[in-house]
């Protein structure tokens, strides 16, 4: 457990090749959390149920989602931008990373546990055909971040994760979960991160109060990403963002491109430094 920031090396080696998570207390301003944490509360009361996942197919009226953060307050861009988080899945990542989903997950009183998974873009795993098979854990697709805005407590629901899973690249197995299975309990303004392969799910929370966190997370550039950014963001008003969001969002990010419409020069490789879309203006 660190406070504040640790060493990029050790804490990505401890991401991958130990226990497969990192928690890092005191990281964010309680005054950045707490806005944080308003926001998404006056959110949730505004906004009817939204799609969730891992709880089968029934609507479950005790959790709530908030999607698409990044255009729904300057706080929530500052959260998911935070260089010092970002410096340390870079070189897990690649210097290029992106921001696939960036949410909140609302557990009210009497909210169900989630079941054992690993996450996007793995979280169709228990379908192994659909991968390839030699899918394996030397290299991380995603990293998961996880930022309470309430205390996270045994009783209200505080995520289920067992250490050192990120390593077998496979749908949990739900006795194994039970029996090696640790919560995290942690307080608001703390940082929890995990490659996406590591096992966890949500608790249910038996208190009396809700209990909300943010989430976030990060693909390598070539992960189509969970939440649609160029539909879901004003892309207008995105090019008003800081610049590390707007690459976070793939603002800039070419690809997909109509290759038919572009100009018949090179421009990929270590010996061309424009992007495929500085053209004539035609794209
Ligand atoms: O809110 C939590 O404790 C974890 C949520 C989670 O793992 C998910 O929705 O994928």
């Amino acid at each position: 457990m660190y406070s504040g920031v640790p060493d990029v090396e050790p804490a990505v080696q401890q991401l991958c090749d130990g226990p497969g998570y990192l928690i890092l207390e005191d990281f964010y301003p309680a005054s950045l959390i707490r806005a944080a944490r308003d926001r998404i509360y006056e959110l949730v009361s505004e906004q009817p149920s939204r799609t969730s996942h891992f709880y089968g197919d029934d609507v479950n009226p005790a959790q709530a989602r908030v999607w698409n953060l990044p255009a729904k307050g300057r706080e929530f861009r500052q959260i998911c931008g935070d260089e010092r988080m970002l410096a340390i899945m870079r070189p897990i990542l690649g210097e290029d990373l992106m921001l696939s989903s960036f949410a909140a997950n609302v557990l009210h009183p009497g909210a169900q546990a989630q079941e054992p998974h690993v996450d996007y873009p793995y979280w169709d795993l228990h379908a192994r055909t659909r991968w390839p098979r030699a899918l394996n854990a030397t290299y991380h697709l995603a990293v998961e971040a996880v930022m309470p805005l309430d205390e996270f407590t045994v009783e209200n629901g505080a995520t289920a994760i067992v250490p050192e899973s990120q390593k077998l690249a496979c749908w949990p197995d739900k006795g194994q979960f039970a029996e090696r299975h640790i919560r995290v309990t942690m307080k608001p303004g703390t940082l929890l991160l995990f490659p996406a392969l590591l096992w966890h799910a949500g608790q249910t929370n038996r208190s009396e109060a809700s209990r909300a966190a943010l989430l976030g997370s990060y693909t390598i550039k070539s992960i189509k990403p969970i939440e649609d950014w160029s539909r879901c963001i004003d892309r207008e008003e995105a090019l008003g963002y800081e610049q590390g969001v707007q690459d976070l969002l793939g603002l800039h990010y070419p690809y997909p491109a109509v290759m038919d419409r572009l100009p018949g020069r090179s421009s990929e490789g270590s010996r061309s430094n424009q992007s495929i879309l500085k053209t004539d203006g035609s794209e």
